[in-house]
């Protein structure tokens, strides 16, 4: 990747734009919400149709000169409906944040009720935190997963709803690890007449191979990333039944949205174009068999892992009796020190701060891209081991950061 373009006018953002590829090649990226998209993708979303202002939805725009954003908007449409098989869906929302704002407010009144999982249990800020807007704006109750098993708690959600009675309960997190129910969770929106809103932003690309039960045809709303595990162009999506769907493009576009991203929507539609052949559903069921490889080989090194292991992309590690004296902050910055870079996070029952956190979130998507099997990630849960047994070791952090660099040869990006 040369950027040679942006080098005869800029060569300071050229050279930091060549750094982070090198960075990204030569270190681990186990964020578990990113992935590294295929160059078609970073044509599409470097191409000129960022020039293009194109208010409105295909075919009835506020602007000329949109006849092809008109069809790359359409085709990332129809491909992701092939995808989902949802009846409506809108490829505008510039994020899964912004998303998932569109369906509240098609949705809601201010002061109207959400049900959501608490940010440390896993939970999303969109999904009503205080510090979030969405926080503020509407009234929010969250519920928990078990405190024994780290698992959602359906039957417990069920009654906070019938005590709460919410206008809309919120599903699909950030950091939860397990194989979401579906259908429970709709049965405890429809026992109080509630919409559910399930926000599969992690697991977009598990859900469109198959690797991830659907929850598109059980809740009323879906919402989701196009850049995690389905490896498209940045953003977000809202899908819905045909009955909502004038609602929510009313509430991306004007409502929350001014000109969509359309460079954006182009990545999209090559990414999802990439998601609909027969490599993706392979890539999507790898990347789950690397997470529980990944988690079965730290369980191995004593790491108590949230739930006590993995049904998708990611694990949460829970440092406190492993680990009581390195905190998720510690970890993550020896780790980024040896090339491997994740998260600290907060876990159920956190009694750390946010900003210094008890956990952290390891997922596969994008070592998985870059072509890391089962053995490959067990040999990367050594690693973490080394490095969090011995955070302060400058010796050991070389030695890994030596390993992790033949694990990138071994598996090389962008070249
Ligand atoms: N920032 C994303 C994550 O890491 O989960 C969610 O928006």
């Amino acid at each position: 990747m040369e950027h040679e373009h942006v080098r005869e006018v800029d060569p300071a953002v050229a050279d930091a734009l060549e750094a982070e590829v090198d960075r990204q090649r030569d270190s681990l990226q186990m964020i578990a919400s990113e992935n590294h998209v295929s160059r078609a993708v970073v044509d599409a979303q470097g191409s000129v149709l960022t020039n293009k202002y194109a208010e409105g939805y295909p075919g009835a725009r506020y602007y000329g000169g949109c006849e092809h954003a008109d069809e790359v908007e359409q085709f990332a449409i129809d491909r992701a409906t092939e995808l989902f098989g949802a009846e409506h869906v809108n490829v505008q929302p510039h994020s899964g944040t912004q998303a998932n704002q569109a369906v509240y407010f098609a949705m809601l009144e201010p002061g109207d009720k959400i049900l959501s999982l608490d940010l440390t249990h896993g939970g999303h800020l969109s999904h009503g935190h205080p510090a979030n807007f969405v926080g503020q704006l509407y009234e929010v109750e969250q519920y928990e997963v078990d405190p024994e098993t780290g698992y959602l708690d359906y039957e417990g959600l069920a009654e906070q709803a019938a005590e709460f009675e919410p206008d809309i309960i919120v599903s699909g997190y950030s950091a939860y690890p397990r194989e979401v129910e579906w259908e429970r969770i709709q049965e405890a929106a429809d026992d109080v007449g509630a919409l559910h809103l399930a926000d599969i932003a992690h697991i977009t690309g598990l859900v469109a191979a198959g690797a991830h039960e659907s929850p598109v045809g059980v809740a009323d709303f879906v919402t989701g990333s196009t850049h995690k595990t389905i490896r498209a162009g940045r953003g977000g999506i809202v899908m819905c039944d045909e009955e909502h769907a004038d609602d929510i493009d009313a509430a991306v576009f004007p409502g929350g949205q001014g000109g969509p991203l359309m460079h954006n929507v182009a990545g999209k539609a090559v990414g999802f174009e990439e998601a609909l052949q027969p490599e993706f559903e392979a890539y999507a069921s790898q990347t789950v068999a690397n997470a529980k490889a990944l988690g079965d080989q730290l369980s191995e090194h004593g790491f108590s892992l949230v739930s006590g292991g993995t049904d998708n992309h990611l694990v949460l590690v829970d440092l406190r009796d492993s680990h009581p004296d390195t905190s998720g902050g510690d970890a993550e910055e020896a780790l980024e020190e040896a090339g491997i870079v994740l998260n600290g996070n907060t876990v159920p029952g956190e009694t750390r701060s946010p900003f210094d956190p008890s956990g952290i979130r390891a997922g596969t998507p994008a070592l998985t891209t870059r072509g890391f099997d089962e053995d490959d990630c067990r040999t990367v849960a050594d690693l973490i081991a080394r490095v969090v047994d011995a955070p302060d070791d400058e010796d050991v952090i070389a030695e890994v950061r030596d390993e992790v660099s033949e694990l990138c040869d071994e598996n090389p990006l962008y070249e």
